[in-house]
């Protein structure tokens, strides 16, 4: 239906006024007035954003009962709850946009909703643990302190207690991958073996390039994001090639060098079909995380039953002593 040419310029107004408090870096906040297309754009990229912290939970998790000591097991368990934390955070910062989370975690349980390609591939060694942390924290964390300074506040500061955490995954990594890398030859091989099969993917996770970004325009000029898929790429790009060389790893990209003129370390051609395809549900574990998200979902109805059965108690209890 049209709008009156009236309420057409009273919109008008509240975008100029909304786009000017993004200029002058406000934060905008729950009870401040937004365009439709801001908050809907929020609700697609924090539930996503969500979803993949509590998938991110099932490729790790799948070693727990298989980390090889006390240490790295109990360090591995912390992380995975920590992701069940990040989780939370963000489904509650979705909510301030007026969503309620049933509705996006059955989306997600359902195959509507979409979360990071990344957690569609399997984790095949140990050796995965540390360079999951390595590289697929290492990308969170490119891509979440430039998030830590988007425009809407609630995910900004989810971003910096989640950014804090995602370090201290990040280094657990990174010292796995330099423990194996400095142990036996198979140890080391072990190593090279998953950081071949993950690189490619981890640099998938900074989404399509800018040139197929159909949501980089509108979310750049709202400054929901600071920068575009390509940049956050290619620093990661950047921080992560000399971390690589400094244990000894070779990246498994024929095409990697570093280019003096910008200071950039080019890479090869990434592989789009198959991204695509991984975002499709086509990827080569899509079926087996939805099926085990789902039956989680379902262990966990009792713990949901016997929540609000207390709630409903607390409730009863404190309207009679009232
Ligand atoms: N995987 O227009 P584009 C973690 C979709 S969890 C799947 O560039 P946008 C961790 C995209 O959604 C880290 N889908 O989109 C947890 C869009 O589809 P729709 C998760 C992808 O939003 C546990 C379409 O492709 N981080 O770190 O401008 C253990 C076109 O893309 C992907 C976040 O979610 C992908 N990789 O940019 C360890 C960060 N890429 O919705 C670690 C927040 C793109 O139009 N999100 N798509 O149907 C973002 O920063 C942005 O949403 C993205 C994509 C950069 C991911």
């Amino acid at each position: 239906m049209e709008q009156p040419i009236t309420a057409q310029a009273d919109e008008s107004a509240l975008v100029a006024a909304f786009e000017a408090r993004i200029a002058a870096g406000e934060s905008i906040e729950p009870k401040d007035w937004m365009p439709e297309r801001y908050r809907k754009q929020l609700v697609r990229m924090m539930s996503q954003h969500a979803h993949s912290e509590v998938v991110g939970m099932l490729p790790e998790g799948n070693w727990i009962t298989r980390a090889p000591s006390l240490r790295r097991k109990m360090s591995l368990i912390a992380k995975v709850q920590d992701e069940a934390g990040h989780g939370l955070y963000i489904y509650c910062g979705t909510e301030t946009l007026g969503v309620d989370r049933h509705e996006l975690l059955e989306q997600l349980l359902d195959g509507r909703a979409k979360y990071s390609s990344i957690f569609n591939y399997p984790t095949l060694s140990w050796a995965d643990m540390g360079v999951i942390g390595w590289l697929v924290d290492g990308a969170a964390i490119v891509n979440q302190t430039i998030l830590a300074k988007t425009s809407y506040g609630p995910y900004a500061r989810a971003m910096v207690r989640i950014c804090k955490e995602e370090n201290f995954h990040k280094r657990q990594g990174y010292e796995i991958c330099a423990t194996l890398a400095n142990g036996t030859p198979a140890q080391r091989a072990m190593l090279q073996e998953a950081v071949d099969r993950i690189w490619w993917p981890a640099l998938m996770m900074f989404g399509p390039s800018d040139t197929d970004s159909p949501n980089s325009a509108e979310l750049l000029k709202w400054r929901v994001k600071r920068k575009t898929n390509d940049e956050l790429r290619q620093r990661f790009v950047n921080l992560t090639v000399p971390q690589a060389i400094a244990i000894g790893l070779t990246l498994p990209d024929p095409d990697l060098r570093f280019d003096e003129s910008t200071g950039n370390w080019e890479f090869g051609e990434i592989d789009w079909t198959e991204f695509f395809q991984v975002i499709k549900g086509e990827g080569p574990c899509n079926r087996e995380r939805l099926a085990a998200r789902n039956q989680a979902h379902a262990d966990g109805a009792w713990v949901r039953e016997a929540a609000a059965a207390h709630a409903a108690k607390q409730q009863r209890s404190s309207t009679q002593a009232a």
